[in-house]
């Protein structure tokens, strides 16, 4: 019988760690990753036959949950029809029409294939329609690995950027500049002295790369009003929040219309897919209307708007959303009162249906803060909980999601494994 162990060694040597992405390879929580064989409902199952309840959900794609039978069907009837034309389909003119209808900020949108395509190719797109160089991005917030997006802060705050990996030319990190999420003081004073120059400002409206964090009160609304003050665009990406919280973006919740918006992961219905879309007289900038290039020879590919379309649809018929909400909200205060009758100081940051528990007793608004929790007592959390089949992200910098197809029953094991895991747990150690 196949076993994950068997399979990840043989893995690593035809692949670099195993895995086609890192955060699959469990290394932040020093374990070996499981090996899935297949997944259904809220439940994933590996290789060795093991169930557990999901939570990582593909990383948000799948709200629905997994295999959905009416995903499946559309796939499958989309697959006997041919996987890939070269040429434009229908079922790209109702994808265009199903996300223009649901953001009011997106007049027009192009498909790519990944969501770090949609950042990338909107970043081009504010270089090409401003006709300036930097970007602003902030610290703990991730759009995929493009290298203009892959910068650290400089050393002072409102720096030029450094690279943040090799392979990044230095000349092209300098042009991001990397600024404390929720510190629009920071954001003002970059502007005053790079303003003409700054081409966008792009923002995860709720962060969940750093874990999931809210923008204080004003901080989202200052941005939008200093962007459009200063001929800067705004970009909100959405990969994660797109149709995650409500049938729209949060910029629908918040009141908020960015220039550009990116999209990926639920719009995709678990295929490849991402988007990037806004305000008419930019998107028209693109080629082939317009100078700036972007292509993807499978972007809008045929199966990947069948499963999409269809996850949009039900997304809409349904609206769920209060009630996800509400079993999140459910789950999420009864394991606070586990850990705070097991003495353990947690913060749980919620946004709808994703959340992220912080080992720490400090409010989380931002990178700094969230790196203070406690990475070990995590670790340890995360494989307690996985020992008793609950599978959530591997790392504390990440959210966790619930789907439509997490019933009651779901909740209680989750609960019932949390109050095991914490018998297990270490006490917190003191931060260093
Ligand atoms: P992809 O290129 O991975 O499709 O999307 C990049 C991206 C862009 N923007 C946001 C807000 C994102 O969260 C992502 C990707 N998310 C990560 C996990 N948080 C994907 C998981 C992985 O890298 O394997």
């Amino acid at each position: 019988m196949k076993t994950s162990t068997s399979l990840f060694e043989k893995a690593k040597r035809l692949i670099p760690g195993g895995v086609n992405s890192p955060v699959r390879a469990f290394r932040a929580v020093d374990s070996t990753p499981i090996f899935i064989s297949r997944a259904s409902g809220s439940r994933i199952y590996d290789v060795e036959g093991k169930e557990y309840i999901d939570y990582v959900s593909s990383w948000g794609p799948m709200i629905l949950g997994h295999s959905h039978s009416e995903v499946i069907r559309a796939i499958k009837k989309a697959a006997e029809r041919g996987t890939s034309y070269g040429a434009p389909t229908d079922a790209e003119v109702e994808m265009a029409k199903l996300i223009t209808e649901a953001f009011p900020s997106i007049e027009m949108i192009r498909m790519v294939n990944s969501g770090t395509e949609a950042t990338m190719s909107a970043i081009r797109l504010a270089r090409g329609y401003t006709n300036r160089e930097k970007i602003i991005k902030f610290e703990g917030c991730y759009h995929g690995h493009a290298d203009s997006l892959l910068v650290k802060a400089g050393s002072g705050v409102a720096t030029l950027g450094i690279p943040g990996s090799p392979g990044i030319p230095e000349k092209l990190a300098e042009l991001t500049i990397t600024l404390p999420f929720n510190n629009i003081e920071t954001v003002k004073s970059a502007v005053d002295m790079y303003g003409e120059d700054i081409a966008c400002i792009i923002v995860e409206p709720i962060p969940g790369n750093m874990g999931v964090v809210h923008p204080i009160p004003g901080f989202l609304e200052e941005l939008r009003e200093i962007t459009e003050s200063h001929g800067i665009l705004l970009i909100f990406d959405e990969v994660i929040t797109g149709f995650r919280l409500t049938y729209g973006g949060f910029q629908n919740i918040a009141g908020i219309e960015p220039d550009l918006t990116c999209l990926g992961k639920i719009i995709g219905g678990g295929l490849p897919v991402g988007a990037f879309g806004g305000r008419k007289d930019i998107m028209e900038k693109l080629a082939p209307t317009g100078p700036v290039y972007q292509a993807g020879t499978l972007s809008g590919n045929p199966l990947a708007m069948a499963a999409g379309i269809t996850t949009l649809k039900i997304l809409k018929e349904n609206s769920g959303y209060e009630n996800l909400d509400w079993k999140t909200d459910y789950l999420c205060q009864e394991m606070k009162k586990l850990f705070d009758q097991k003495g353990i100081p947690i913060r749980i940051n919620r946004a709808g249906s994703m959340f992220t528990i912080f080992f720490t007793e400090n409010e989380v608004l931002h990178f700094d803060s969230a790196s203070k929790s406690d990475k070990k007592l995590f670790e340890s959390y995360f494989r307690e909980m996985f020992a008793n089949r609950i599978n959530i992200a591997p790392s504390q910098f990440e959210a966790s999601f619930l789907s439509f197809a997490h019933r009651d029953e779901d909740i209680e094991i989750t609960l019932n494994a949390c109050a095991k895991a914490l018998e297990n747990l270490p006490s917190p150690s003191i931060n260093p």
